[in-house]
């Protein structure tokens, strides 16, 4: 059988607002203080989960982390009992109280890096944690997704889950936002891309926006997973792009196996030069570069039509789930249906994943691919393979738990920490996965 290109979605937590944390995230800082729906944010996700099971994908998901993280409220000398340590948080560092609440872990493509055991020197399935040291509301993602993935991918013969890299600035890592893999199907051997943003050596850098990715991690992170050095590009992201609202490389392009489609100024000049000479070389692999005047940057990123999931359905067919956002813009659907034409995409479907968009993360965001050969799939964690049965327990316990709308003073109310425990304790029930969350309880609830 051949190798099989997983999708873990992060399922969206019932804290899911808008906190404009997002430096250089257009979306996020546009819909600051908006008020969100956590309930439909989590069925957004959940449907967007099912309709890719449906097409034959095989799909699993990351329980949420558990939020608020008071520990980390207390690390930063909050004292008292919670209610104390909620109002005075609210009052004198309102962003730090809302980056403790925040579900960004839900946007899993930025929780690791992974190389199929197809490219790794060892023969096993590498993933990397990554450290997210560009916002404090994201690092705080690290350990938890550490934990997850060392329980999920536990069988030490077949994977390796490596520590994050060290959370300083030149290692600042976001995970496989920045990671594509170009080869003919998903048993083969692949060459790497990866992007960085910044770097000592760059001549042109970002100067609205502080880019996220830094070259040495992207090296470090080459090695630790042994990846052919013949095999693997480090390309720097066009500086321009990053100033219009690229903060990842899936926000301006997108690739499965044999197909890559990205906007002619998603890296610099050189580097994308570099990158059609991989094509070049390979007459049966698929690259499309979209033009400005056919696409602007800014209408990329509104749009998020390179944050679509692509989909490889077998025998070389392609699925395109594009946000909804593009579905209602002439330019994008002109292209798509141009890509439709000349067969190199065979279906396209236009989701609702708005929830989330208004955060900066489109559909790609919202995944981590994780390509597995049998053996590896009987291996891993059951208990987050999205089943049929599975799906109606997680659509039934977020009808339950999560509220429909949440503003900021919301996170200042001791009972709905309370509430919010409530439902994590019925989802550590509903997974089997009894202690999950015990680590990061807040030590008092009322
Ligand atoms: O890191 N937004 C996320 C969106 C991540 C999108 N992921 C990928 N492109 N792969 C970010 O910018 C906004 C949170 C807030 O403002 O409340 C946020 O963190």
């Amino acid at each position: 059988m051949l190798a099989r290109e997983w999708q873990f979605d992060g399922l969206v937590g019932p804290t899911h607002n808008y906190a404009g944390l997002a430096h250089g995230n257009l979306a996020a800082a546009k819909n600051a203080g908006a008020v969100s729906n956590p309930r439909k944010a989590a069925l957004q996700g959940l449907e967007k989960m099912r309709f890719v099971r449906n097409l034959g994908v095989p799909q699993a998901f990351f329980p949420p982390h558990y939020r608020p993280q008071i520990a980390e409220l207390e690390r930063l000398g909050f004292t008292g009992n919670l209610a104390s340590i909620l109002s005075t948080s609210y009052q004198q560092a309102p962003a730090l109280l809302a980056a403790v609440y925040s579900s960004s872990f839900m946007w899993a493509a930025n929780a690791a890096t992974v190389t199929p055991s197809a490219d790794s020197n060892d023969g096993k399935l590498h993933l990397t944690p990554a450290n997210l040291f560009s916002h404090f509301h994201r690092s705080i993602e690290t350990p938890f997704t550490t934990h997850l993935l060392h329980k999920i991918f536990h069988n030490k013969k077949l994977f390796t889950v490596h520590n994050a890299l060290h959370a300083v600035e030149i290692f600042g890592d976001e995970g496989a936002a920045n990671h594509m893999r170009i080869c003919d199907n998903h048993s083969s051997k692949a060459t790497h891309i990866l992007a960085y943003g910044k770097s000592r050596e760059m001549t042109s850098k970002a100067s609205t926006y502080t880019a996220r990715q830094e070259r040495l991690a992207s090296e470090a992170i080459a090695r630790l997973h042994g990846l052919n050095p013949d095999k693997t590009l480090v390309l720097q992201q066009s500086p321009e792009a990053i100033d219009q609202g690229v903060f990842h490389n899936d926000v301006i392009a997108m690739n499965t196996t044999s197909l890559m489609l990205l906007h002619e100024r998603a890296f610099t000049e050189n580097d994308q030069e570099k990158l059609r000479a991989v094509f070049s070389n390979h007459p049966h692999l698929n690259y499309r570069e979209v033009l400005n005047s056919e696409l602007s940057i800014a209408d990329a990123v509104s749009t998020y039509l390179f944050n679509s999931q692509l989909l490889e359905l077998g025998e070389g067919k392609m699925a395109l789930l594009a946000p909804s956002e593009c579905g209602n813009h002439a330019g994008v659907r002109m292209l798509v249906d141009r890509w439709l034409g000349q067969g190199i995409l065979q279906q396209v479907h236009y989701l609702d994943v708005r929830e989330s968009m208004r955060n900066g993360g489109g559909p790609a965001c919202l995944r981590l691919r994780v390509v597995m050969t049998a053996e590896q799939e009987q291996s891993i964690h059951p208990s987050i393979i999205l089943t049929d049965e599975r799906y109606a327990q997680l659509d039934d316990w977020v009808n339950t738990h999560y509220r429909d709308r949440l503003i900021f003073s919301d996170l200042c109310d001791p009972y709905f920490v309370k509430e919010l425990d409530a439902a994590y304790s019925a989802l550590e029930a509903i997974l089997g996965m009894e202690g999950l969350y015990d680590a990061y309880r807040p030590s008092s609830l009322l």
